[in-house]
């Protein structure tokens, strides 16, 4: 069976509810899976959310109800809801305390025991509740306002705390070298290349063994041969990726889906992505993921979006002015992926308003009323092109070529930024073909015809390549084009055909719906 392309996002937390940031992840990982199945390749897509663990469990305690009962609110009432309400379509949604994770996660750490690669000792150090991370003394600094002359955790900002425990530890100080040989010998493991040289600055200092268990508290997958430990939170989170392809249940699964092609993670947590975790798979003698690519943070005002410092906005404070398709594209082509990003309203909506509304819904609105004024509603056949049509099938095949190398780049800022050399190209063409003037001369019907068809060609390529961006308007689009007919459905139309001149069938029934991207009320807003 050929290996499926396995892509994941970070399994989150359920303390809190999801925000933009939660979302801008998704909403990646979710375009590069659904680029991949338009290549009419077979794509296995996983989410899912991270339970166990003390921020959970405080988060429960102080709603005063069980960390199981706080779950299962959060996930039923806020992570999956906001999978529809950006237009997720991951093919698996996994959740730590599942019995198919945690049989999985106890009979992984255990082999790991008998293989010697975990021994008892003691831990003595920070730990930094919001990152659920044993911090190192570099992780910390000076904190200021209230927390002045604390030691704080930089990313969060809040004091950490002191531990010590007794703790069952991974030999992960063994893998220094064979993980450095790993990243020398590929070099498009980790992602960015500043992502990267993170990580080799890292590893490069030695690693230290990692403590893998907790005993006090009990919110957690027990260890096996211990019961009094709880196995660390990020131990077992990691391990969702292999239990959700059905690692140790599911052999064929198993092969057909293991290893990952890309985890894609936010910088926050490449460590653990790109250290820990090819660390432990290596000790279980498990083959590596192909890829981590850590993305960069959503800033609000200039810094990290956070509900804690009440920067959080709702993904469903967006959507319901701008809809799912204009999130999704927006996020996608504002910020260079793998850099920080600011969102601002003020961004979104002019980008909304002059790239989606003028620029690709005017242009589909117009195609489709001419050819209902002019035609009836049927798509005319073509005459002879000229060097004008030739240019525009010519920039409909670059733009196909060049988004499907910026997908395999990583870039899907690079790959809308291609696409939309078709937008322009096409709103260009049509200005200058003036077609409503050629209309009022009827010895030039067949020139009318040859421009319509064009533009519907454009408006054809246009639906194929922005399908895994904005599937909503571009199921319209298609619908409109009267495409299904003769082609079939929009998902079966591969990218690799999407700049092939001619495929539209004259005397399709051309109509025009809804506005794909309806103007904003500016009394609204
Ligand atoms: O870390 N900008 O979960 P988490 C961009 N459970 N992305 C952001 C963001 C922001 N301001 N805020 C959050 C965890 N994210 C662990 C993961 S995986 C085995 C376990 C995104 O709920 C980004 O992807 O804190 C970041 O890495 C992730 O949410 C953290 O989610």
């Amino acid at each position: 069976m050929p290996k499926a392309f396995y892509v994941t996002t970070p399994i989150y937390y359920v303390n809190d509810a999801p925000h933009i940031g939660h979302a801008y992840t998704t909403v990646a990982t979710d375009f590069i899976a659904r680029w991949h199945r338009q290549r009419q390749e077979d794509v296995w897509f996983l989410t899912g959310t991270d339970e166990h663990g003390e921020k959970v469990l405080r988060t429960a305690q102080a709603n005063g109800v069980t960390p199981q009962e706080w779950a299962d609110r959060l996930v039923e009432t806020a992570w999956k809801p906001v999978l529809q309400t950006i237009d997720a379509s991951n093919d698996d949604f996994i959740r730590t305390t599942e019995p198919r994770h945690v049989a999985r996660v106890q009979e992984f750490i255990q082999h790991l025991y008998d293989a010697g690669e975990i021994f008892e000792g003691t831990y003595e150090g920070y730990y930094c509740v919001a990152c659920e991370e044993f911090k190192l003394p570099g992780d910390l600094v000076e904190g200021t306002g209230e927390y002045a002359g604390q030691l704080v955790c930089s990313i969060h900002g809040r004091p950490v705390e002191k531990l010590s425990e007794t703790n069952y530890f991974f030999r992960m100080s063994a893998y220094t070298e064979r993980l450095l040989e790993f990243y020398e010998q590929n070099p498009g493991f980790v992602q960015p290349e500043s992502a990267r040289n993170e990580v080799l600055g890292f590893v490069r200092q030695g690693l230290q063994d990692l403590s893998i268990s907790r005993s006090t508290f009990d919110w957690g997958v027990p260890v096996p041969w211990d019961q009094s430990h709880v196995i660390y939170v990020w131990f077992d989170a990691l391990l969702n990726y292999a239990t959700a392809a059905g690692y140790g249940a599911d052999p064929e699964k198993y092969e057909r889906t293991w290893p990952a092609d890309i985890h894609f993670v936010g910088k926050d947590i490449l460590r653990f992505h790109a250290v820990i975790w090819p660390a432990m798979l290596m000790a279980a003698g498990e083959p590596l993921p192909k890829k981590v690519f850590a993305h960069g943070w959503l800033l609000v005002g200039g810094e990290k979006m956070s509900k804690s410092k009440l920067t959080g906005i709702a993904p469903d404070q967006i959507t319901d002015t701008f809809g799912s398709d204009a999130f999704r594209y927006y996020f996608l082509r504002a910020i260079a992926f793998g850099n920080d990003g600011s969102f601002s309203w003020e961004d979104i909506a002019a980008r909304y308003q002059a790239e989606l509304a003028n620029g690709l819904g005017n242009l589909a609105s117009r195609v489709a009323a001419m050819v209902g004024r002019y035609f009836d509603g049927a798509l005319p056949a073509p005459g002879p092109a000229t060097d004008a049509e030739d240019a525009l099938a010519a920039v409909a095949a670059t733009a196909a070529a060049d988004a499907d190398a910026a997908v395999d780049r990583v870039a899907p800022h690079e790959a809308l930024a291609a696409v939309w050399t078709l937008v322009d190209a096409a709103n260009g063409y049509i200005t200058e073909q003036q077609p409503w003037a050629v209309a009022k001369d009827e010895a030039q019907r067949e020139r009318l015809a040859t421009i319509l068809y064009a533009s519907a060609e454009a408006l054809r390529a246009l639906a194929v390549l922005l399908n895994p961006v904005m599937p909503k308007a571009t199921a319209k689009l298609w619908d409109s084009l009267g495409a299904e007919k003769a082609l079939g459905a929009l998902a079966a139309q591969p990218v690799a055909d999407a700049g092939r001149w001619g495929q539209l069938a004259p005397g399709a029934e051309v109509t025009k719906g809804d506005a794909l991207f309806p103007r904003l009320d500016p009394a609204a807003s």
